[in-house]
């Protein structure tokens, strides 16, 4: 689809409709059907919880994006000067875009230096690339800037970019601290699956949230204006919506809790009585009782040593890390290392870590 010749996107996956909803109700099933009972996070991101979650990354308690800002403000030059513009074209490639703020923090960087590049966003949803891609027009229409957005999958995406541009290196940005709602192992599952769809040298930009006082990481998750309570509660409006469920929401309680356990901040739904909810779709009835929780999300916390860690069990290179003031968030840099037998063996080493 072209939107001008600067601004285009491609379709490699068209969404299928049906078949999300048939997965989403395979989940919902077998996760209500657990014990402990969960749901998954992948589900927060309908419409409604888009939205929520954008107006979440503006709150006082959510440093997270305030930080990350901060360092791509900070270091935006620095990472030009080191990762681009070598006489070698790269693709700056993000992993879930949403709404591109962040990155056009260094959009702007990239151009001002005048670097050869092309901005690829890769997002599943095609509504949220044309949003995205039309939001960039309007805004870039007087630069050189070229994006060519991919809708599909990040493995449709990067496995499309590595096969049909040999040319140039890829740098692919993946922010926000997105891998802290994976659990550990699926976050050296997820990245490995990165560094072997990567070519040797491809670098990658990973956002990641620090340990730090336990009250901040709690309040971030349990803000005043429980903007984040709202979110929560929405994906059972949404398992009510797309599954004709009766969940009741005002009979539960948000609660979040950092966990020194599993260095995570876990958020629940939790039970306020004890209640019965029929799942229409599937005509299904789960029963609950009063302070029963479901587990909705995890969000990990790392040290810097953690991080060190994976990466090399993902079969990276640790090339830099870069700090907001506090040292609250890290932006790594790492360089996929084909030489490192991580990335390349197939599904050892796991248990260690997990
Ligand atoms: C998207 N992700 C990194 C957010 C987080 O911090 O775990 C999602 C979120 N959940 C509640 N607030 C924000």
């Amino acid at each position: 689809m072209s939107l001008g010749c600067q601004f285009r996107y491609k379709v490699l996956r068209q969404e299928d409709a049906t078949e999300a909803t048939r997965q989403l109700e395979l989940d919902v099933i077998a996760g209500l059907q657990s014990q402990p009972k969960h749901l998954s996070s992948t589900y927060f991101y309908d419409q409604e919880g888009s939205a929520l979650y954008q107006q979440i990354t503006e709150l006082d308690e959510y440093y997270l994006t305030r930080c990350e800002f901060e360092i791509l403000k900070t270091h935006g030059k620095s990472i030009c000067d080191r990762y681009f513009g070598h006489g070698q074209p790269v693709n700056l490639v993000e992993l879930g875009a949403g709404d591109g703020r962040k990155t056009r923090v260094l959009l702007k960087e990239l151009l001002e230096a005048q670097v050869d590049f092309q901005y690829v966003p890769i997002d599943i949803s095609e509504s949220a690339m044309k949003e995205l891609v039309m939001g960039l027009k309007s805004e870039f229409q007087d630069s050189h800037l070229q994006c060519f957005g991919l809708v599909g999958d990040y493995k449709d995406g990067l496995q499309w970019l590595s096969s049909q541009q040999h040319f140039r290196k890829n740098f692919v940005l993946f922010l926000g601290s997105s891998i802290g709602n994976f659990t550990r192992e699926n976050a050296i599952r997820f990245l490995r699956g990165l560094a072997q769809i990567l070519r040797d040298g491809d670098e990658l930009l990973l956002g990641a949230d620090l340990l730090k006082d336990p009250m901040i990481m709690t309040r971030a998750y349990m803000d005043s204006k429980q903007v984040t309570r709202r979110f929560n509660l929405n994906l059972l409006k949404r398992i009510n919506r797309e599954l004709k469920a009766d969940f009741d929401c005002n009979e539960w309680y948000h609660y979040a809790f950092y966990r020194s356990d599993i260095q995570a901040v876990e958020s629940q739904l939790i039970s306020k009585v004890p209640q019965q909810v029929y799942l229409g779709s599937s005509g299904l009835r789960f029963s609950l009782e009063a302070f029963e929780p479901i587990h909705t999300e995890y969000s990990h916390k790392y040290l810097l040593q953690d991080l060190k860690q994976i990466a090399a069990y993902s079969g990276m290179q640790c090339c830099e890390f870069l700090f907001d003031e506090n040292k609250w968030f890290v932006d790594c840099i790492w360089k996929v290392d084909c030489h490192n037998s991580a990335s390349k063996s197939s599904n050892d080493q796991q248990h260690q870590y997990s």
